[in-house]
C-alpha cells in the first residue's frame, strides 16, 4: 500500500507546484496515484530501460534550477499531471488509453540530448536535458505534446508521415498549447507559441508558432499539393494554423502579452469561436473520425462532422470551421 501524498516540485518552468506522490516506509517516490499511478523515473544519462524511480525523504522536489538532477523530474511529473488532468476534465478522458491507466516519465535521457519523444513500446514519454543554450526539454507544452502522440496512437492512429504525419504533429501541438492555457500556471503562461522555454535558437524564440507557422522559417502556412513530402513538424504547419484561426479568428491580436497576427491564404476574415469550442471539436475528429490515412482534406471533413454534431450544421461554429479551413487553402 502507498499513501497518497502531495509533494512540492520547485519546477524550472512553472514555479513551485504542487506534485502528485507516494509514501512507502520512510521515504517519497514520484507516484501520481490519483493519476494512474504515472512515475517519473531518472535515466540518469542512460538510454535504455527505467533506470531509478525519484525517491526522496523530504517529499520536496528540485530546487527550480537545471543543476539538480530532481528539478527536471519535477517539471516533467508535473506536465504528465496537467496533461491527465486536463484529458480528464475538459475531454473526459480517463488516460492515453481511456483505461485510467497513467504512462511513465523518464528525465535525464542520454548526454547532452536536445528532444524529448513519446515511445508506444515503453508507454513512456522521455526528456533529454538539452545543450549549450537549449534548457531541459520538460516545459508544459513539450510534455502535453509527447503525452499526446501517444493520444493519437491509441486513437486515430495517424501515421507518422505524409499529410496524416503533419495532422499527427499538429494534434500534439495543439493539446500541448491547449493544456498550457488550461494549466494557467502564472510562471507559464498559456500561448499559440510551441517550446518557448526550451530556446533552442538561443535568441528566445519558441520551436513553432500556430498563428504564422512560417514565422519559424521552415513550416508552412498554408496546404498545398506536395506538403506530404516535408518534415512531419512542417507539414503540421497549417493546421496548427487552422486551429489559431478557428479560436481566435485572422488578424492581430495579443493574448498573455503575447503578439499575434494571422493571415488567410484567401484574404478573407476567419471569425473565431474561442479556443474551448475549438479544442473539444478536434478531439472529437482525433478520437471519432480520423484514422490512420486521414488527410488534410479528410481533416477538414471531420472536423466539420464533429462540429456538426457538437453544435449543429446550421451553427456558427460550423460555419467558423469551414472559414478556417478555406483560410489554409483546404477547400471543399
Ligand atoms: N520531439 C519530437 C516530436 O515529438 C520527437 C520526434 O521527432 N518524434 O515530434
Ligand atoms: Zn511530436
Ligand atoms: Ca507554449
Amino acid at each position: 500500500y502507498q499513501a497518497i501524498h502531495n509533494g512540492t516540485g520547485n519546477t524550472m518552468y512553472s514555479g513551485t507546484v504542487t506534485l502528485g506522490t507516494a509514501r512507502s516506509g520512510s521515504s517519497y517516490t514520484l507516484t501520481d496515484t490519483t493519476r494512474g499511478n504515472h512515475k517519473t523515473y531518472n535515466l540518469n544519462r542512460g538510454t535504455s530501460g527505467t533506470g531509478t524511480l525519484f525517491t526522496g525523504s523530504d517529499d520536496v522536489w528540485g530546487n527550480g534550477s537545471a543543476s539538480n538532477a530532481e528539478t527536471a523530474a519535477a517539471d516533467a511529473h508535473y506536465g504528465a499531471a496537467l496533461t491527465w488532468d486536463y484529458y480528464k476534465n475538459v475531454q473526459g478522458r480517463s488516460g492515453i488509453r481511456g483505461d485510467g491507466v497513467g504512462a511513465y516519465s523518464r528525465v535525464h535521457y542520454g548526454n547532452n540530448y536536445v528532444n524529448a519523444f513519446w515511445s508506444d513500446g515503453c508507454f513512456c514519454m522521455t526528456y533529454g536535458d538539452g545543450s549549450g543554450n537549449a534548457n531541459p526539454l520538460t516545459s508544459i507544452d513539450v510534455a502535453a505534446h509527447e503525452m499526446t502522440h501517444g493520444l493519437t496512437s491509441n486513437t486515430a492512429g495517424l501515421n507518422y508521415s505524409g499529410e496524416s504525419g503533419g495532422l499527427n504533429e499538429a494534434t500534439s501541438d495543439i493539446f500541448g498549447a491547449s493544456v498550457e492555457f488550461h494549466a494557467n500556471n502564472s510562471s507559464d503562461v498559456g500561448d499559440y507559441l510551441i517550446g518557448e522555454e526550451i530556446d533552442i535558437n538561443g535568441d528566445g524564440t519558441p520551436l513553432r508558432y500556430m498563428d504564422k507557422p512560417s514565422r519559424d522559417g521552415a513550416s508552412k502556412d498554408y496546404w498545398y499539393s506536395g506538403i506530404g513530402n516535408v518534415d512531419v513538424h512542417y507539414s503540421s504547419g497549417p493546421a496548427n494554423h487552422f486551429f489559431y484561426l478557428l479560436s481566435e479568428g485572422s488578424g492581430a491580436k495579443t493574448i498573455n502579452g503575447v503578439s499575434y497576427d494571422s493571415p488567410t491564404s484567401d484574404g478573407l476574415p476567419v471569425t473565431g469561436i474561442g479556443r474551448a469550442k475549438a479544442e473539444k471539436i478536434w478531439f472529437r475528429a482525433l478520437t471519432t473520425k480520423f484514422t490512420s490515412t486521414t488527410n488534410y482534406a479528410g481533416a477538414r471533413t471531420g472536423t466539420l462532422a464533429a462540429a456538426g454534431e457538437l453544435y449543429g450544421t446550421d451553427s456558427a461554429e460550423y460555419k467558423a470551421v469551414q472559414d478556417a479551413w478555406a483560410g489554409i487553402n483546404v477547400g471543399a
